[in-house]
């Protein structure tokens, strides 16, 4: 046992038995000498009773996916909480564009159906319905969705039916989503259920393919902060358009284009993943995994989009673009880390970015010691080639498979789709991650932790063991690592700040990571374990 997994069955010795069982499988230290990834244990449920960070279907489906989505009014079916705790929290900006204006962009907007006693006893369909009308007759929106939440499914409203009727009456498509808060062990059930209605429903009723020689889509960018923003500046200044952003800043009449385009950027695998692989069984469409966190990671993730399509133009102008924003960052960038190097980082987020972010802490000289998803599945730390032994288990099979298959008049072969040949697309497949995401894995160092579902105990563990500088995490948790003397930074909504990918994105969380660290409050502070000079959950109170 080395010294980690000792410090590990410590951290864990306080729980029950099968508690300990249980979380133990949750926990990998990395060990280059093992080879490949050892399981671990993922997407499945939360112990009763501990304090996670995670979420629910409804926030992954109306929150994360479909909120976003500018020109449609999302309604929360339900109780007032879960609309209202779902307001504005989630930084997915957006702008009016040609495809929008200002007055018809919903997504700041909350809408809920507010279910009273009287509608939780005698049911909420006719409410939802009226609602429906008074939507469509004061805001005119293109189309609607319908999120439930977990009354509505106890209760047994037909949203389905009162979709169907409302489209019927109005001429307009309206959506909804059994996304009660109950449907899987995560928000990452609500991913799955907007994706498949998405899909099913939306892409593929459009005819408009924008103008351009090379037109692509970034799938699973939420423009939190403005990211998506940057990386639009970039890529439309190498020669690309960008026909539909999945769905930060995104509008329902490109979603109904996304199918038109030549490939598919795919930034979080773990909330979209689904209709990236569905495009590429119906349309024929590529996909390629990128990240647009860090310098390299995003010059990187340009150079192997500007090698999908076999033009050396594309692939020089993407070096001068690439020459000219690293060296325009450069300065900034090592100011910044004079600061940072040497620093040790937690990072615990969604499904995503906890990989992400990897890439511009170690530019900035830091390690991240310990880093964890809360919802991510497997593949999302082992890497897609073990999708094949996951097990489905009672909760992944409460969320219906959609089996799709080719489109008789649109599908067409990937390499057609770039305008390569089969050839070129076979060896480019070998090189550049086509259809493939390697996990968070590969990233660590020996001795580093990955965990999944951590929890409040586990942090304060982590924390007076690892001793880290700096935690990247969310809300739930900044106020723990507050508590134990740790800075802390929030990855989901930057804290009001951002953009933070691509090479803007790269100074300012540069600069926002050196004021953390350099705030002389930690210095004030002595963590409770150092008053004791011991370390253990006894100490933590
Ligand atoms: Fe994807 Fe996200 Fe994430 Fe996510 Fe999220 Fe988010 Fe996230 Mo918060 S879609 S998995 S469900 S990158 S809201 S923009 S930051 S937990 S790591």
């Amino acid at each position: 046992m080395t010294d980690i997994e000792g410090t590990i069955d410590e951290m864990l010795a306080p729980y029950p038995d099968t508690v300990k069982k249980n979380r133990k499988k949750h926990l990998v230290v990395k060990n280059e000498a093992a080879g490949s990834c050892p399981q671990i244990e993922a997407n499945t449920r939360t112990i009763p009773g501990i304090i996670s960070q995670r979420g629910c279907a409804y926030a992954g489906c109306k929150g994360v996916v479909v909120g976003p989505i500018k020109d449609m009014v999302t309604i929360t079916h339900g109780p007032v909480g879960c609309g209202y705790y779902s307001w504005g929290t989630r930084r997915n900006k957006a702008r009016a564009d040609e495809t929008t204006p200002k007055d018809k962009i919903y997504s700041q907007l909350c809408f809920t159906t507010d279910m009273q006693e009287p509608d939780i006893v005698f049911g909420g369909e006719k409410k939802l319905a009226k609602m429906i009308d008074e939507v469509v007759a004061v805001f005119h929106p293109r189309a609607i969705n319908i999120c439930a939440t977990c009354p509505v499914g106890l209760i047994g409203d037909d949203i389905g039916a009162v979709a169907k009727a409302a489209e019927e009456r109005h001429g307009i498509q309206v959506l909804s989503y059994n996304c009660e808060g109950y449907k899987g062990v995560s928000q990452s059930a609500g991913h799955h259920i907007a994706n498949n209605n998405i899909m099913e429903k939306v892409i593929g009723t459009g005819t408009v393919r924008k103008p351009g020689k090379y037109v692509i889509n970034i799938l699973g960018e939420y423009n939190i902060g403005g990211d998506g923003w940057e990386l639009e500046r970039v890529l439309m200044e190498i020669g690309y358009t960008v026909n539909c952003v999945l769905t930060g800043d995104s509008s329902y009449v490109n979603i109904r284009n996304l199918h038109l385009a030549d490939l598919n950027l795919v930034q979080c695998h773990r909330s979209i993943n689904y209709i990236a692989e569905m495009m590429e069984t119906k349309y024929g469409t590529p996909w390629l995994k990128v990240n647009f966190i860090g310098i390299e990671a995003t010059n990187q993730s340009l150079r192997q989009l500007a090698k999908c399509f076999g033009d050396p133009e594309l692939e020089k102008k993407t070096e001068l673009v690439i020459e000219r924003e690293t060296t325009r960052v450069a300065t900034a960038l090592e100011h910044y880390r004079k600061f940072c190097t040497g620093k040790k980082a937690f990072t615990f987020v969604g499904g995503s970015r906890s990989h992400h972010y990897h890439f511009l802490l170690k530019e900035l000289g830091m390690e991240v010691v310990v880093a964890g998803y809360e919802f991510a599945h497997r593949d999302d730390y082992e890497g897609r080639q073990i999708i094949p032994t996951i097990k489905t288990d009672a909760d992944s099979k409460n969320i219906p498979e959609l089996h799709l298959s080719p489109d008789g008049k649109l599908y067409r072969e990937a390499h057609e789709h770039l305008g390569i040949s089969k050839e070129q697309f076979d060896a480019l497949r070998k090189e550049i991650p086509i259809g493939y995401y390697e996990g968070m894995y590969p990233s660590m160092k020996a001795g580093e932790v990955m965990i999944d579902d951590c929890n409040h105990h586990e942090i304060e563990e982590l924390v007076a063991r690892f001793k880290p500088d700096l935690i990247f995490s969310g809300v739930r948790d900044k106020y723990i690592a507050h508590k134990l003397g740790v800075a802390s930074k929030q990855l989901h909504s930057y804290d009001y700040s951002g953009p933070y990918a691509g090479y803007n994105g790269a100074i300012n969380f540069a600069r926002d990571v050196t004021n953390a660290l350099m705030t002389p409050a930690w210095n004030l502070i002595i963590p409770p374990w150092e008053k004791t000079g011991n370390s253990g959950s006894e100490n933590n109170a």
